[in-house]
């Protein structure tokens, strides 16, 4: 029976970057979850009607099986005929997407609620989030969630069917209420399906069984753990000592699950690395061949050699230069075109202009990609699939889903080092892959300032001071001039709406340039992300590693870093005389 509930609007539901993220303490306030839920069955309902097929679950964090119950109830009112819910409420960010595209194939109209904060904290005091992702699997388009937010504002009362039954998580199956159906259902099924047609698993495990390969993954207590075992272990057949960290845990087991040196420092350690990306003191002897990381949805990855940090940027455009190294597009006679975030490096423009193939560059947001992939037309009328993305932010992907995904991007890196070392006596290294890739195309020196937790109105100085600043008033960079200041706008082919503000840029001539902007996907106050990019030729490269004088990021990025905080003036605006996190 549907029950109508009284409630009150709250005025802070506005979904950031990748839906809304909140404290849990926020999402535990009287309604909070309800209304939200409920204002996006409103909007959906007037914009083309409440799917058929419901998909819920998460990645494991505190307060995710109630948040699923309360859904539950809130669709079976508004007329939602079948719940899919991941076995225990768990379901990896991309796993959400393929479910929605693959299972029952494309005949009944499905979305979904991804109940994540992504890589933020979990726990009774930490973060709680949740996404609503469209037909097409991947995250409502900017129209729509703004829609849902003005609803937010307006909401008075919501609809529950009170009467539904409390369905067992844990249990696989189908409950039964009112002509509806509630299915548990598996985890991993659906997506490790699609995973097999994406690659070649016999290929994959040779490699793993090659006696001198190993490797280790980090699933960091998140969502990854399941899909990785199942992988990994079950499928390829490597030992369960290369997963680490790979049981869910609500709370991450205290740990930020975010893919980087910083917070993956189990692995980071493992691989005879420190933080700041320099080699530890530890005997390269017994470290794995390769590592990787992954966030608490499983949509982010870190990939790492022994004693080597591969940059995100570096990873997506190493994987679009070796794409044929994978079936899905080989099939294809290769990718057929390339996007990244307008932050992310021009390393993959390199691959694009060398594979004569078109490239995009995006505002920050997955959402983004999703629209190229779903259309034909924009590319001058060619279709852009395959297509293979990613951000530096550790997101990589394609077109086999509508969201990043990590255990993918994994894949596609075994594969690459598969195809790399087939035939050949002595194994080929990560860090001889990507230093070959640099002798080939240049290598694009990258890093990632983030001054996390500072006031808005610091945050708001510092870009305005930025953007204030005349080009001829900013240093030379090694002799080079500043061209142009600007902000970033993006204007979508497909649907020709436009972001604008989504970054402030200062560009050098040589292509060299420092971008700010902030985050939109924190829980409280903002946050500063300075992102920073060289470029040293392919002679300049080759050149340093025969004489063993390559220099590290932070010894090439020296200059830049200097000339960025000095503009940006930071540490006036906010106090803070160094970042939170390097990246
Ligand atoms: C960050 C990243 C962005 C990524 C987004 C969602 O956004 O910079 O590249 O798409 O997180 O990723 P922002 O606005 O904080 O910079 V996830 O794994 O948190 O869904
Ligand atoms: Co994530």
């Amino acid at each position: 029976m549907t029950e109508i509930i009284a409630t009150q609007a709250y005025k802070d539901q506005k979904p950031g970057t990748s839906g809304l993220r909140k404290k849990v303490t926020v999402f535990q306030q009287p309604h909070y979850l309800a209304n939200f839920v409920q204002a996006t069955f409103n909007v959906l309902e007037a914009n083309g009607g409440i799917p058929e097929v419901l998909v819920v679950g998460g990645d494991g964090r505190y307060w995710g099986k109630e948040a699923c119950q309360i859904i539950i109830k809130i669709a079976l009112a508004n007329g939602v005929k079948r719940l899919w819910i991941g076995e225990n409420a768990l379901l990896s960010t991309p796993a959400v997407s393929a479910i929605v595209r693959e299972r029952e194939g494309g005949f009944v109209a499905k979305g979904a609620f991804i109940l994540t904060a992504s890589h933020n904290p979990g726990g009774p005091t930490e973060d709680f989030g949740i996404k609503y992702n469209g037909e097409n699997g991947g995250p409502a388009p900017e129209k729509l969630t703004n829609l849902i937010f003005s609803e937010t504002l307006a909401i008075s009362s919501y609809k529950v069917a009170g009467d539904a039954p409390v369905v067992d998580l844990a249990v696989i199956g189908k409950t039964n209420y009112n002509g509806a159906e509630i299915e548990v259902i598996s985890s991993t099924e659906d997506y490790i399906g699609l995973l097999r047609k994406v690659f070649d698993f016999d290929a994959l495990r040779k490699l793993v069984q090659r006696p001198d390969f190993s490797f280790v993954v980090d699933a960091m207590h998140g969502v990854a753990g399941p899909y990785a075992t199942k992988v990994f272990v079950d499928i390829l057949g490597a030992p369960t000592s290369s997963l680490l960290n790979a049981v869910p845990k609500e709370d991450f087991g205290q740990g930020h699950p975010d893919p980087n040196l910083t917070y993956a420092h189990e692995l980071v350690e493992i691989m005879g690395l420190h933080a700041d990306g320099s080699i530890s003191e530890k005997s390269a002897e017994g470290i794995p061949a390769f590592g990787a990381a992954f966030d608490g949805d499983a949509d982010r990855n870190m990939i790492l050699g022994r004693q080597f940090f591969v940059t995100p940027s570096d990873s997506v455009a190493l994987i679009a230069a070796n794409s044929t190294a994978i079936p899905y597009f080989a099939a294809a006679g290769g990718v057929r075109s390339v996007a990244r975030s307008m932050p992310t490096s021009g390393a993959l423009d390199r691959v694009a202009t060398a594979l004569n193939i078109k490239l995009a560059e995006v505002p920050t947001g997955w959402k983004f990609f999703g629209n190229l992939m779903d259309s034909k037309t924009a590319f001058g009328g060619a279709d852009y699939n395959p297509l293979i993305c990613g951000e530096e932010s550790f997101g990589t992907g394609s077109n086999h889903v509508r969201e990043k995904d990590g255990l993918w991007a994994v894949l596609a890196w075994l594969s690459v080092i598969a195809a790399k070392n087939e035939g050949s006596a002595t194994f080929i290294s990560v860090q001889q892959i990507v230093e070959a890739h640099w002798k080939q195309f240049g290598r694009n020196y990258y890093c990632r300032y983030d001054y996390e937790g500072v006031t808005t109105e610091g945050a708001d100085k510092v870009l305005a001071k930025v953007r204030a600043t005349a080009a001829d008033q900013i240093p030379l960079l090694g002799g080079v001039a500043c061209v142009t200041i600007d902000d970033f706008e993006y204007k979508d082919p497909v649907d020709g709406s436009v972001s604008p503000n989504q970054g402030v840029r200062v560009l050098f001539a040589d292509g060299s340039r420092f971008v700010l902007r902030l985050s939109g996907t924190g829980s409280s106050g903002a946050t500063i992300r300075l992102y920073m990019e060289q470029y040293m030729g392919p002679e300049d490269v080759a050149k340093n590693i025969a004489e063993g004088s390559l220099p590290a990021t932070r010894t090439a990025l020296a200059e830049l870093v200097t000339i960025a905080l000095t503009v940006a003036n930071i540490e006036a605006f906010t106090g803070r005389n160094a970042p939170t996190v390097i990246t």
